[in-house]
Formats: structure tokens, C-alpha cells, sequence
């Protein structure tokens, strides 16, 4: 029987160190330890064979040895070698390989052969060894400071963020660019009116319209000092622009409460700094008749001076309808209904004179002051 055994051993470990596994599993291999060896072949072989041409151009070099019946290479100077599908990892120390059959490439790695050297490289972005890769990017300033000035969607992971690394989409053209796209308005074709989750967590596509989500924001701008810039074209086709140089949310504790450096601006979100957000579900604005997020069919950081939130809203608040835009909770609101009525509309605080109503586009984002 041992002997039986050990021709059954031979075969499986001549087959593999030919360079191929046996394909088919040998008949008769009921005894376990034999079974197992077969498997351990299988997974093995695929390693050899690539090691055996890297082994020509390499210091480190390969042997087949036998040890309590298994087979195993043995690599000098501490030297690895990874499996084809990079699911197996085997390092030689002491004359002993030891293989981990649970190695696997991070979720943002690849496994591919690299000047023919095959394993888990980070993708573009990432830093790390291939089984860790963290994300090199806190901002889109970050990716624009590494010398990537495309505009697109690039993974970010600002400091102290609880989750998984992000997209958001970069702008790398306005004034320079590094800019961190939190909101876009393109089209009609994504609901803005939405709960407290959904601006907490963000949606929509990074494609076209989206809010990247409050609590993004708070982890994004609590790293640095940042400078927010909006473009918006009217329903007039006319380009504006309006940029702060200071802007920061707060946690959802103070409920996303937004600071602002207002500067000289007088206009757009002049009313609306230090304000909490608020959405249909999350009544945070400082009117008590009603929810101004319900009004203005949007989540925003409603709020304006002490006269504002009129009990009256309504036919008969005629001081308060400006442009055919009315609105009663701000003076501003890019997250309203894209093609909304009066007061439900995308608005922009223009001046003492009125608002602009139903902007065609609009985004809002951020870069670090430098
Ligand atoms: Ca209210």
C-alpha cells in the first residue's frame, strides 16, 4: 500500500514538474493526502511554468523539492513568485516555500504581467503593493497636482472617510483647474427632489446630473481650505459665474450647516450662508409654517434674513414674485426642479432687482485655496 502510494505521488509531481498539471485527476485517489497533492500540483503548476522564464532573467532561481512527499519550489533571496490568475502567492524563506492560496489582488488592482513580472499592480490612482492599494487622491486637486489635467471621473478618498475610496468628477479646465465637481445641473432627466439619504449619501451619474452627497462634502472640505466656484447658464443662454472664497459643510450634527466666505458677492448664496440643509423628509430651516424644502422642491441649505419664510406664500404674497420666479424660504436654489414653476425652479439671486429662473446648467465645486 505504501508503496502503491508513493508511484501515485511520483506521477502527479513528474507530471508537474514537466510543467503541466495532470488534467485529468488520476483514478484510484480515494486516500486523501494523495488527493490533495493532486490539488496542490494543480495550483502549483501554473506558477512553474512562468517561473521558469523568469528564473532566466532573474538572481533568484527555482528547484523542485521533496519534502514529506509534497512537492515544492525553493527561490533564493527572499523572492515571490504569483500564479497566472494571481490567486496564489509563494515566498521562499529559509529554504521553505510557504504558499498562500488566499492571496488575492485589492478590488483596485490588477493582475497582469508587468516587464514580465506577473502580479497585482494598483491601478491608476493607487498606491500599494497590489494586495493593498489605497487611493492617492483626497480631492481632485490631488490628481491635477500629479500631473493628470484631463477632465473625467477619477477615485478619490478624502481623510478620515469611514468607506471605500470614490468617484468624483474633476474639473481640470475652468481657471486652471483641480476642481472637485459636487453638483451639476444638465438636464431634467434626474429627480431632485429627494430625502435627507439620498443628499446625505449623493446621487444621480457623474455622467450628467448628481449631487456627490453631504456627507462627502463635510469630509472633503474639512481638509483644507476651499474656494467654491458655480458656472450656470440662464434659460437666456447667458454665462455666469460666482465663486467664494471660502466654503465649508458641516457634519450632519449641525445638519450640513454651510459656511461661507461671502466676500464682496452680494448675490446668489449671500442669504443662504450658515444655514442648515433640509430636504422634504428634514425640516431644518428657520420657517416654521412650513418646509421650505417642500416648497422649493429641492434639498438646500434654505434660510435668508429674518423677514423671509412668508406665511402668506402664496396669490396674494405679490412682493415676493420677482421675475416669475417666486420663492419665499431663499434667494437661491440650483438644486430646484429643472423645469419647475414658480418658486420650484432653479434660482439664482442676481441682485436687489430679481433672480434668474430656470437655469439651463449649473455646477458647483470646490478646490483647495492655495
Ligand atoms: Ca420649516
Amino acid at each position: 500500500m505504501k508503496k502503491e502510494l508513493n508511484e501515485r505521488r511520483n506521477h502527479i509531481i513528474n507530471a508537474w514538474i514537466l510543467g503541466y498539471a495532470p488534467s485529468v485527476e488520476p483514478e484510484g485517489l480515494a486516500d486523501r493526502e494523495i488527493k490533495e497533492i493532486w490539488l496542490y500540483a494543480t495550483q502549483l503548476s501554473a506558477a512553474y511554468k512562468m517561473f521558469f522564464s523568469w528564473n532566466q532573467r532573474s538572481t533568484c532561481y527555482i528547484y523542485p523539492l521533496f519534502m514529506m512527499g509534497i512537492a515544492c519550489f525553493a527561490l533564493v533571496n527572499g523572492c515571490t513568485f504569483i500564479n497566472t490568475d494571481c490567486t496564489l502567492k509563494c515566498v521562499c524563506r529559509n529554504d521553505q516555500i510557504n504558499c498562500n492560496t488566499n492571496f488575492r489582488c485589492s478590488p483596485y488592482a490588477e493582475c497582469r504581467e508587468d516587464d514580465g513580472i506577473r502580479g497585482c499592480y494598483c491601478n491608476e490612482g493607487f498606491k500599494g503593493d497590489g494586495e493593498t492599494c489605497t487611493p492617492l487622491y483626497r480631492d481632485c486637486y490631488d490628481v491635477y497636482e500629479a500631473g493628470i489635467t484631463a477632465d473625467g471621473v477619477y477615485s478619490i478618498l478624502p481623510a478620515g472617510w469611514p468607506g471605500e475610496p470614490f468617484s468624483v468628477l474633476c474639473n481640470m479646465t475652468s481657471d486652471g483647474g483641480g476642481w472637485t465637481v459636487f453638483q451639476r445641473r444638465i438636464d431634467s432627466v434626474t429627480d431632485f427632489y429627494r430625502n435627507w439619504a439620498s443628499y446625505k449619501n449623493g446621487f444621480g451619474s457623474l455622467e450628467s446630473d448628481f449631487w456627490l452627497g453631504n456627507e462627502q462634502l463635510h469630509y472633503l472640505t474639512k481638509q483644507k481650505v476651499y474656494q467654491l466656484r458655480i458656472d450656470m447658464v440662464t434659460s437666456q443662454d447667458s454665462s455666469l459665474l460666482q465663486t467664494y472664497p471660502e466654503f465649508a459643510v458641516g457634519n450632519e450634527s449641525v445638519n450640513y450647516k454651510m459656511i461661507l466666505d461671502r466676500g464682496n458677492a452680494r448675490t446668489g448664496l449671500y442669504f443662504n450662508t450658515g444655514r442648515s440643509f433640509s430636504t422634504y423628509d428634514r425640516d431644518n430651516d428657520r420657517c416654521s409654517v412650513y418646509n421650505c424644502a417642500v416648497q422649493h422642491r429641492g434639498g438646500w441649505w434654505y434660510g435668508g434674513a429674518s423677514s423671509w419664510c412668508h406665511s402668506c406664500y402664496g396669490s396674494h404674497c405679490s412682493n415676493i414674485y420677482v421675475n416669475g420666479c417666486s420663492t419665499a424660504c431663499t434667494d437661491s436654489n440650483l438644486n430646484g426642479d429643472y423645469n419647475g414653476g414658480n418658486g420650484q425652479t432653479i434660482i439664482w439671486y442676481r441682485n436687489a432687482a430679481g433672480r434668474y429662473c430656470s437655469m439651463k446648467y449649473a455646477d458647483m465645486k470646490i478646490r483647495p485655496v492655495t
